[in-house]
């Protein structure tokens, strides 16, 4: 794929799972819809062969099949697995296959898996499956039947189809309203509850209820139509008016819908929730204050909103439980404390409540999930008052924040707390990894910060630091890793024996939303200590001039901790009941009001507690885009200021397409001033896609990487027509990001939403500060890796270093958002690593001095995650044209820097809204395209004489020039204008650059090869 979707292939996935080892990818597209009814069988089964059948309820069976392991005639070997048996026949359930089998095996061991690469592969769940074969399955043969994201291996048709009280097919969204999708007409339904659980289902009848009520066939209101758009035609149903004074009461037990058709039990199910809690309690709960707050005497106030739970204790340390009261208006259970608790005691709490998960009634004992801080390892939260002095560095109150013009004045640097400082000797060791070190002065890493800073650089947006799950924040481990070579695999073998004991992980894996993490913390077992080193860490980046934004992830938890409170509520479900993973683990549900409460209230405590600037939102497609601008501007109002608002507006998963609501994706967010990450710009940089492998990462070349004007081996010889034009094509894209992605700039006569880009409109804003232009992030190989295996392998190292700037310069020269992955001005490498999120320090590492980038010393990249692509990174980490010296390294950086104050200079280049872009900006070339070249030229002043930004030039002409040769362009309409290298790139640290000419008379640029020239023109 081209575009920016992605089942996670950045840091839980399984590139080389073998059958028994965990697949966290699951495939639970599905929900609602498809024919329940079991249909005509499939004709006879064979003598020793097993029938698999196989529902997916979208009907999307292409390429599932079974790997079975053990079972089968000839066993499935290897991954994605020879033979694996798909399901290509058809009948009235869905799919089937018939596997011959070895009958004396006793059983089949299998699981479900869909093939997406040459080595990889989803799997319908995480769960190895087991066909026991009857006796006679030599001579009658035998079926299955299977059901999407459900491990259960069902006997009969009917059991799959109908009557399984082990999934929740049904769905109970109002007070007065359940639907059912897929269940067939006719009969008689009752909703059965039991307090304590214990009910059970089967053809006979329903036992263990404690009573039921029959429910009537009904239409669903508009409103709830458009609520649940994706439930709109399932059949719907009302409960008599009678019990609907009970619901609160039902909600706190189990609960099952049967279909009782002719006096038979045809169809059973239990419920999810979601719709009916929010209805009855939500408009009371959402104004709630929950967490730790305090009354008028000082005294701690605890509010955990748990509306099904049958009793919650409260416990402080190792003191007796206290009983909490429910208020049952609003669902939410309150203790007011001692005062004496204040910034010392620890708590928890213990729920008593029905888990349709765990089949009855369960205590679980569990954190705040508005804990404000913890102590180490998130065993318990702190009742912490934040604005006590014990939380605050010195000065805090009283700091100020860098001013920022408009958001289009951004310029952002991605960092992980732990690179910046773990491998800089210049930071006191009682630092390194932490908060602290962007305190220490003088380090190598804090100068850095503030040459970007002073050249221009606005924004440091810190890879996740709330609560996450995967660092021990206590005693995690360093491993003694010993460079030997560059294509060892020994360093990378090291750091997998403790990958996930040691001290680093990017942390895409949230605990607690609105506490600090605490392994970055000098302390993690006192509360107090790492919200006060995280103040000082924000306090010493404005100190720096540099604004802080944060990576928050609300599209998931690290496991379904929160459904320990509320089952069944917080964590989005398919169409069985089951948790939606498609952003690689438990998809939380902010399209419900009390997920989307926790998202709003922690971005509260970021925004007005810790002073940050803005955030990033992973997945943000999988928020809804009113609860983005509903937390926006909640956010801005208690903050009192504008924070910065961008994510990944990805388009996948159960909510693609708005199926289920209106998604913050990118086409849903123009004009909205959300940003979102520009994958078209992205991949015409770089060239192909974060798909891409084997050879195709080496052919797909980027427009900086040589697309047929410096064709690679795999695409030896002159460059062909197709080549050119897909050059052209991604030059394309690259003028479209220039021109901020807004959807009705005219390029070549042509709307940028016009434009495809693997089916979507390749302009799609509204206004610049709308798109983040990337060509380098966390994800996938950094900026300089990816251009190490597209660029020709005789390319030197100075020149390989010049493509680096030309990739940085078509972001900082163009219009919209600028984002670097830190280390990019420095040539920044992981060893060609597709996805270091658990490939610890070594492979993470950045020098600050700008001695070294480490490539070729490190080895080869994790096993995990690029084992399929080792045999093609070998000769690529021993090029000995590609490791870069020192000199090269600092003539990026600089070159990077004036590029940034080239920037700086001028709002010209940070035009604020579209109409400026549509009006001022515009490609002389683009009707006369050539290889590897683009002109950009911004006017001072609009048509109509009004200015264009600043207006402080008359003309503003940006040519990139990726090849390495010279190129010359005539402009026609600056013919006679007096243009001259911008004085900062004039007076700069390139030499070649400085060799760039314009000749007035015929009004011609003359660009040198793997330059980023800028020309301007003074205002008369
Ligand atoms: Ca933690
Ligand atoms: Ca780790």
């Amino acid at each position: 794929m081209t575009n920016g979707k992605r089942v996670d292939w950045r840091r839980f996935g399984t590139a080389l799972a073998l059958a028994a080892t965990l697949g966290l990818l699951a495939a639970c597209g599905g929900g609602g819809g498809g024919d329940n009814d079991p249909g005509p069988g499939a004709g006879a089964v064979p003598a020793g062969t097993l029938r698999v059948h196989y529902q997916r309820s979208a009907g999307d069976y292409d390429g599932w099949g079974v790997y079975a392991w053990s079972g089968p005639a000839t066993p499935s070997t290897g991954w994605p697995g020879a033979p694996r048996f798909e399901f290509t026949q058809t009948s009235g359930f869905g799919r089937y296959v018939d596997i011959p089998v070895n009958a004396s095996a006793g059983r089949m061991d299998f699981l479900l898996n869909r093939p997406t690469s040459a080595s990889d592969a989803e799997k319908d769940q995480d769960c190895d499956r087991v066909a026991t074969f009857a006796a006679d399955i030599a001579t009658a043969g035998q079926q299955i039947w299977l059901k999407q994201g459900d491990c259960t291996t069902y006997t009969s048709a009917e059991a799959a189809s109908g009557l399984n009280i082990g999934n929740a097919r049904a769905m109970w969204l109002s007070t007065s309203r359940l639907v059912w999708p897929g269940l067939p007409a006719g009969g008689t339904l009752r909703l059965y509850h039991a307090a304590q659980g214990g009910i059970t289902a089967n053809a006979n009848g329903i036992q263990g209820a404690d009573g039921f009520h029959e429910l009537s066939s009904t239409t669903l209101e508009t409103a709830l139509r458009e609520r649940f758009r994706h439930l709109a035609t399932a059949p719907a149903f009302a409960l008599p008016s009678a019990a609907q004074a009970d619901v609160k009461q039902l909600l706190k037990g189990q609960l099952v819908v049967a279909r009782v058709s002719q006096g038979r039990v045809t169809h059973a199910t239990q419920l999810q929730i979601q719709g009916v809690l929010d209805d009855v309690y939500a408009a009371e709960a959402v104004s709630e204050t929950l967490g730790v707050s305090f009354d008028g005497e000082g005294r701690p106030v605890f509010r955990l909103w748990a509306p099904t739970a049958r009793s919650v204790e409260l416990a402080i340390g190792s003191e007796p439980l206290r009983a909490m009261t429910e208020d049952t208006r609003t669902g939410v259970w309150h203790y007011t404390g001692d005062a004496a608790w204040v910034n010392n005691a620890y708590y928890t709490y213990r729920v008593q409540v029905y888990s349709r998960q765990d089949g009855g009634v369960v205590t679980n004992t569990v954190t705040d999930p508005y804990a404000l801080t913890l102590n180490a390892n998130s065993q318990a939260a702190m009742v912490a008052r934040l604005s006590d002095a014990a939380f605050k560095p010195a000065g805090w109150d009283a700091h100020a924040i860098p001013a920022l013009d408009a958001p289009a004045d951004s310029v952002i640097y991605e960092l992980h707390v732990r690179d910046f400082s773990v491998n800089d000797p210049t930071v006191p060791a009682a630092h390194r990894g932490k908060y602290t070190a962007f305190a220490q002065a003088d380090t190598d890493g804090v100068r850095h910060l503030q040459a970007l800073a002073s050249a221009g650089l606005t924004h440091v947006h810190l890879l996740p630091t709330y609560d996450l799950a995967t660092i021990p924040e206590t005693g995690c481990v360093t491993p003694n890793v010993v460079s030997a070579g560059p294509t060892s695999e020994v360093p990378q073998a090291t750091i997998a024996a403790t990958k996930d004991e040691d001290c680093f992980n990017w942390g895409y894996d949230p605990r607690h939303y609105g506490a600090p993490e605490g392994s970055y913390a000098t302390d993690a077992a006192d509360g107090a200590v790492r919200v006060r080193e995280f103040r000082e860490m924000v306090q010493a980046l404005h100190g720096n001039g540099l604004r802080v934004v944060l990576d928050v992830v609300y599209n998931h938890t690290s496991g379904s901790f929160l459904d320990r409170i509320v089952p069944g509520y917080y964590y989005r479900q398919n169409g069985d009941g089951f948790i939606e993973r498609s952003t690689c683990c438990d998809n939380t549900a902010p399209e419900y009001a009390m997920m989307e409460k926790l998202m709003t209230d922690t971005l509260k405590t970021w925004a007005v507690e810790y002073k940050v600037d803005g955030f990033r939102f992973d997945i943000m497609g999988h928020i809804p885009l009113s609860a983005m601008q509903a937390a926006r501007a909640a956010v801005d109002a208690a903050a009192g200021r504008e924070l910065l608002y961008y994510g990944e507006a990805w388009n996948f998963g159960e909510v693609e397409n708005d199926r289920q609501f209106i998604q913050a994706r990118q086409a849903n967010l123009r004009g909205t001033g959300i940003g979102s990450f520009s994958d078209r710009i992205r991949d015409a940089i770089r060239g192909g896609g974060p798909f891409d492998s084997g050879d195709d990462v080496i052919r797909r070349q980027g427009f900086v990487s040589g697309r047929c004007y410096d064709n690679n081996a795999l695409n030896a010889g002159a460059c062909t027509t197709a080549q050119r034009n897909d050059l052209r094509y991604m030059q394309n894209l690259i003028r479209l990001g220039m021109a901020g992605s807004v959807h009705d700039f005219m390029l070549n006569g042509q709307l940028a939403s016009a434009y495809d880009y693997g089916g979507q409109p390749a302009g799609y804003t509204a206004d610049p500060q709308e798109v983040i232009n990337y060509a380098g992030v966390h994800d996938g190989e950094t900026l300089f890796d990816i251009n190490q295996f597209k660029l020709p392998t005789t390319t030197t190292a100075a020149e390989r270093a010049r493509a680096q700037v030309v990739a940085l310069g078509t972001v900082l020269m163009g219009q919209g958002i600028p984002f670097l992955h830190a280390g990019d001005e420095l040539l920044r490498t992981k060893s060609l690593d597709r996805d270091s999120y658990n490939a610890g320090d070594w492979f993470n590492r950045i020098d600050w001095s700008a001695t070294t980038n480490y490539f070729g010393t490190m080895g080869l990249p994790s096993a995990e995650k690029n084992e399929a692509e080792w045999d093609r990174m070998r000769p690529i980490l021993s090029n000995a044209n590609i490791p870069p010296t020192s000199a090269h390294i600092r003539a990026t950086r600089d070159a990077v820097l004036d590029l940034l104050r080239v920037r700086s200079d001028t709002t010209m280049l940070r035009l604020r809204s579209g109409a400026d872009v549509r009006d001022c900006v515009s490609f002389p070339d683009a009707a006369d395209q050539r290889d590897g070249l683009i002109v950009m030229r911004v006017t001072g002043r609009k048509a109509n004489n009004s200015l264009c930004g600043d207006g402080r030039y008359a003309n503003l002409v940006v040519l990139i020039n990726a090849a390495p040769n010279a190129q010359t362009y005539a402009v026609g309409a600056l013919t006679g204008r007096s243009l001259v290298l911008h004085p900062v790139l004039a007076s700069g640290s390139d030499t070649r650059v400085q060799g760039a000419t314009f000749t007035a008379g015929t009004g011609t640029f003359t660009v040198p090869g793997r330059s980023v020239a800028v020309f301007v023109e003074a205002t008369p």
